[in-house]
């Protein structure tokens, strides 16, 4: 255990008071300070005995679904005629909507289509092993039933329904993992919130005035135990712009609260205090591998709520590229869809995820639970003749191929198919087969080896238009 876990493992006893008072529908079994919760949605898991089994199932999944929905889909982008510049759930922010009018937006946002299962099987179609959705965004909109505040989907609109619920239930039934995507800081909805300076004052004042801690103690800390309370196993929760996050302690109660309510639920890394894992930027990806536990937020147009004109989709062959890329370097890829205002999540996107969620359904083993490159030439090098934005030379990124490993095994995804053979140095150990994971009957290739150096002979067209994995069976994974 590290010292950031030991510090979040610390429980508050006053945050422990505070939760046996909670409704949350659920049987508990208390001993010795230990709680087990056993939920319509499924047990609450226990908290986990390492740093190591607690994030074994975020190391074996690699890929998830994430899920921005909210008012702001129904403005799609576009407020009084205008096309607003921008990502679509930043809609109240660019135009600066006073509360007031944006609140209307509740009223209108009936999401009749909505249907838990078809979105979940779409997730299992598209093999992603987990799911994170909004449950407040920058907007301070709930779209669950809040008790802790008014303004939510189910108290605010004619639709009344807890979709998160709903969700959770779907997710529960496909065993797919399930988290929140929780705005901890900014809420433009309230007085106390930062981020809205064109309704209420700037965000120091509220921070030195105290509004800023009354409005995380009374709706932002609240939220989340109702969510951590409510909802069955939660496996993340994805804080986000941690505004103001680094006095008072404010970080670590909403680490408290999570550590009491769910220690086996893991912590993103935008919270404002070291988490269970790193998030880099958005869309971001590394240039080399990480050696830590790390997740890449991404979209799949340009924006993360849902714009009706943003058609800039990436193509299913980038999305395995950009898959394969992140896990080769060690981490996951948490991929966005926006649904509409009606509840449908646009078709570009199902299509594009269930495309890459054929290429898994045969090369999966090369995905989840997979290690990063012992390689690394493959991903490319610094041009010292070229320079980033910062005056750095730039990294000119290689895309021939990518290796993700498992013990005993290199997977070579191959997206530029080589003319009769592959060569690859630096192998470690001996490769004793080479095979095409497309190749169901695995049949050997021919391989040459001169010391760390192997020639493996491949037919003349690749199996995968995408991305073909030739296996390599070593007796040893790593490279020298
Ligand atoms: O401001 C948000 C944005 O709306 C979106 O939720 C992304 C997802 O990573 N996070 C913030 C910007 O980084």
């Amino acid at each position: 255990m590290n010292d950031t876990t030991s510090r979040m493992a610390r429980p508050a006893l006053a945050l422990l008071l505070t939760i046996i008072s909670l409704h949350c529908g659920c049987a508990e079994i208390k001993t010795m300070g230990k709680t087990d919760k056993t939920t319509e949605l499924g047990p609450i898991l226990p908290a986990p005995a390492s740093q190591d089994e607690k994030m074994a199932w975020f190391r074996e999944a690699k890929f998830g679904l994430f899920i921005h929905w909210g008012l702001y889909a129904v403005p799609a982008g576009t407020w009084k005629g205008k096309q607003i510049n921008g990502i679509g759930e930043w809609i109240m922010n660019r135009a600066k909507i006073p509360v007031k009018e944006y609140e209307q937006l509740a009223g209108q946002f009936n999401p009749v289509k909505f249907n838990a299962e078809q979105w979940v099987q779409m997730a299992e179609d598209a093999g992603m092993k987990y799911i994170v959705i909004t449950s407040k965004h920058h907007d301070g909109f709930a779209m669950y039933g809040s008790k802790a505040s008014k303004y939510n989907i189910v108290d605010a609109t004619p639709f009344k329904r807890d979709p998160l619920k709903e969700l959770a239930a779907a997710c529960a039934r496909h065993h797919i993992r399930f988290g929140f995507y929780y705005s901890q800081s900014q809420d433009w909805h309230e007085p106390g919130g930062a981020g809205n300076t064109w309704d209420f004052p700037p965000d120091a004042e509220k921070s030195k005035s105290g509004a800023y801690d009354r409005y995380l103690r009374e709706k932002a800390e609240p939220q989340v135990k109702e969510l951590l309370a409510g909802y069955g196993p939660v496996c993340l929760i994805w804080f986000d712009t941690a505004r103001m996050m680094d006095v008072n302690d404010r970080a670590q109660r909403f680490i408290d609260i999570v550590h009491t309510l769910q220690p086996a639920c893991l912590i993103d890394g935008r919270l404002g205090a070291t988490g269970d894992y790193r998030s880099t930027g958005d869309n971001q990806i590394p240039h080399t591998v990480l050696r830590e536990d790390w997740e890449v937020p991404a979209t799949l147009n340009d924006t993360w709520g849902y714009k009706s004109y943003d058609h800039h989709w990436k193509t299913p062959e980038d999305l395995v590229f950009k898959l394969v890329d992140i896990v080769s370097k060690g981490g996951n890829y948490l991929l966005n869809v926006g649904p509409t205002a009606e509840g449908l999540i646009p078709q570009p996107s199902q299509d594009n995820l269930r495309t890459v969620g054929q290429w898994l359904k045969v090369n999966g083993e090369a995905i989840y639970g997979a290690g990063p490159t012992p390689f690394g030439e493959e991903l490319g090098t610094p041009d010292p003749e070229k320079k980033d934005a910062r005056g750095n030379p730039a990294f000119v990124a290689k895309t021939d191929w990518r290796c993700t490993t498992k013990p005993g095994r290199l997977y070579i995804h191959l997206f530029a198919w080589p003319a009769g053979s592959f060569e690859v140095s630096k192998v470690n150990g001996k490769v004793t087969k080479a095979f095409l994971l497309a190749d169901l009957g695995h049949k050997a290739l021919k391989v040459q080896q001169e010391n760390d150096h192997v020639t493996v002979s491949l037919p003349a067209a690749p199996p995968d238009k995408m991305d073909s994995v030739l296996v390599l069976n070593t007796t040893d994974a790593p490279v020298k």
